[in-house]
């Protein structure tokens, strides 16, 4: 595959990436890093990387607006993503030719020149397998670039990293590309103190119930008191995963402005989503999110939760 893979992208001179909206560093790092892999080796291709910017991240790379022209004899490579509809910033159904490698359980089989591998902890970790194989030079911002992705979609090699394949590719990127992690971190884990008040305030709220479920409302007063948006909770939640006696854990924030009731959960163990989906929300098995229409909604979430956790409790120890 990987050699059908190097044909289309020779094939074309003009080359689309793009990858899933809501963009993460895992999916920025593949994207921009495949680019750079590109053309560093091909020197006459134009390539472009499509999708709505992050501003916190823009060390990952530029994002192109795509325009009609664009499309014409071009080539589209979709990264880190599973399903046609999440597609950022291009139409794909506007492209002849397409190439897919992702680590997601397949959604959509969308084309037939891909690499699927959910075993992998990363798309980047899969980009640069791709570019170690088939002898490809491999930029120094390219090999930063994968090395982040790997770093944020394994939570610095907490989850999804038990195979030695992660490690070797960390290692040839140290090695080979000289890439320094030291540097890279403060691009990924810094943030502002009011943040980080924020989690002091959520693990001093947190109420734990004997099921082992977790959970914190938190008002519009309380934001507004350390001067954050319920948005700075989504990359707080992991925080609480090696907790004793925590199963799930979820925290239910005001967002006056949109008028709904923000909520973000986790697990390590109980399925949730199905709980969610009610509540027009979702998202994966074990990590979901939802809008809320006020705090009743919240408690009606909290019961059931608990009684999943009282279930899932019983289950285990039967
Ligand atoms: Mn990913």
């Amino acid at each position: 595959m990987k050699q059908k893979i190097l044909e289309l992208i020779k094939k074309y001179k003009k080359i689309i990436i793009a990858r899933h909206i809501g963009a993460d560093p895992d999916a920025l790092g593949s994207t921009f890093a495949l680019k750079e892999i590109i053309l560093e080796n091909f020197k006459d291709k134009q390539v472009y990387v499509a999708g709505t910017s992050v501003s916190r991240f823009k060390f990952f790379g530029t994002h192109d607006k795509i325009t009609d022209d664009m499309y014409e004899d071009a080539l589209l490579i979709a990264l880190d993503i599973p399903d046609i509809k999440r597609l950022d910033g291009v139409d794909y159904y506007r492209f002849k030719e397409s190439i897919k490698i992702d680590h997601h359980p397949e959604i959509d089989k969308y084309s037939d020149v891909q690499i699927i591998d959910i075993d992998a902890s990363s798309t980047c970790e899969l980009i640069a397998k791709f570019c170690y194989d088939c002898n490809l030079k491999m930029p120094k911002h390219a090999a930063e670039n994968l090395f982040m992705g790997i770093i944020a979609d394994t939570n610095r090699f907490l989850f999804g990293a038990n195979k030695p394949e992660t490690y070797k590719v960390i290692l040839q990127l140290v090695e080979k590309q000289h890439v320094k992690p030291n540097e890279l971190y403060e691009i990924l884990y810094k943030r502002p103190i009011s943040e980080v008040r924020l989690e002091g305030f959520i693990s001093l709220n947190m109420k734990l119930t004997k099921n082992g479920l977790g959970y914190v409302k938190i008002t519009d007063k309380d934001l507004k008191e350390y001067g954050v948006d319920s948005a700075s909770i989504g990359s707080i939640m992991n925080n609480y995963n090696f907790v004793h006696g925590l199963i799930c854990w979820v925290v239910f924030s005001e967002d006056l402005k949109n008028n709904v009731i923000r909520t973000s959960a986790r697990s390590r163990g109980v399925k949730i989503n199905k709980l969610f989906e009610q509540y027009n929300g979702g998202g994966h098995i074990y990590a979901c999110g939802a809008k809320l229409k006020d705090f009743n909604e919240a408690d009606e979430i909290i019961d059931k939760l608990d009684n999943l956790c009282k279930e899932y409790n019983e289950d285990e120890f039967k």
